[in-house]
């Protein structure tokens, strides 16, 4: 795992069985001005456009604290712990006092964040949506299967938002896809990323999972997104977004996810076989 905290702490590389598991773009920019487009940005505390500052808000274009290295526990585990509060900066855009704690957890085959939101305010209540802009590296989209959306209801922002009901129990990827299922179960799997495998998802607090592909049109607009990149790509977004996350003074709001690769008994299966 590498992360930068120049640029909104944003973890850029997840290494199972020494395999990228996340995507970045060959145009990805690193000098901080700009969101990276790729890894797992950390969108706080606006998801979508924003009339007080850039899209998706200022986490993952600001300056992180980094509490705590990345260091090995003596359970084997390696744990690094960001940090961000109000500056100026941030006030510019959203007045308000915060503390998030961002803890992030590697294990053999899983990656774990842990996300806590604080408001230190005596007196001020504010709102604000999270999530986690998770860019998954695959082989080929139009392979790739995503369970736990049937019977969700979704905003589809590729047919100007308007709401839908998913009758699907397992979604594929074929076009253009940007929606905003809402109500999701805690846990997805994706099929068909990195070496075949599969990719469980699990979240706690975060209601709401967004698919995004941008597909062929819209990835000739994205500047720092290469034209022949989507087929490579699958965003699978854990967030609290159809509703803002209400935090009264003096409380705190905690969320989290784990990211693993099930990589199941390639034995049993040659085993059956050679029955
Ligand atoms: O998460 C999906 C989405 O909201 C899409 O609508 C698309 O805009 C994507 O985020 C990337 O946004 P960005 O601001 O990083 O270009």
């Amino acid at each position: 795992m590498s992360l930068t905290n120049q640029s909104g702490a944003t973890v850029v590389s997840w290494r199972v069985n020494n395999q990228e598991q996340l995507f970045v773009s060959k145009l990805a920019s690193f000098d901080g001005k700009k969101a990276i487009r790729g890894g797992i940005p950390f969108v706080f505390p606006q998801f979508g456009p924003w009339p007080f500052g850039p899209q998706h808000g200022f986490g993952r274009i600001t300056q992180w604290t980094l509490e705590r290295s990345p260091e090995r526990l003596c359970n084997g585990d390696v744990e690094a712990l960001f940090s961000l509060m109000d500056t100026d900066f941030t006030r510019s855009m959203w007045n308000f006092p915060f503390r998030i704690t961002y803890r992030l957890i590697l294990r053999e085959k899983e990656l774990h964040f842990h996300i806590g939101v604080f408001n230190p305010s005596k007196d001020l209540t504010f709102s604000f949506n999270l999530l986690l802009h998770t860019y998954l590296k695959v082989p080929d989209v139009r392979r790739c299967q995503i369970t736990g959306l049937h019977g969700c209801t979704f905003i589809d922002k590729t047919r100007d938002g308007a709401v839908y009901q998913e009758g699907r129990e397992i979604v594929a990827i074929n076009e253009w896809t940007d929606r905003v299922y809402q109500h999701t179960p805690h846990e997805h799997i994706i099929t068909n990323v990195v070496s075949g495998r599969k990719m469980r998802l699990q979240k706690y607090n975060f209601p709401d999972t967004v698919i995004w592909n941008p597909w062929v049109e819209q990835a000739r607009e994205i500047s720092d997104f290469g034209d022949d990149e989507y087929p490579n790509m699958l965003c699978v977004e854990a967030g609290h977004v159809s509703s803002p996350v209400i935090l009264l003074p003096g409380t705190a709001f905690e969320a989290s996810q784990i990211l693993q690769i099930i990589i199941e008994g390639n034995v049993s299966r040659k085993s059956k076989r050679n029955r």
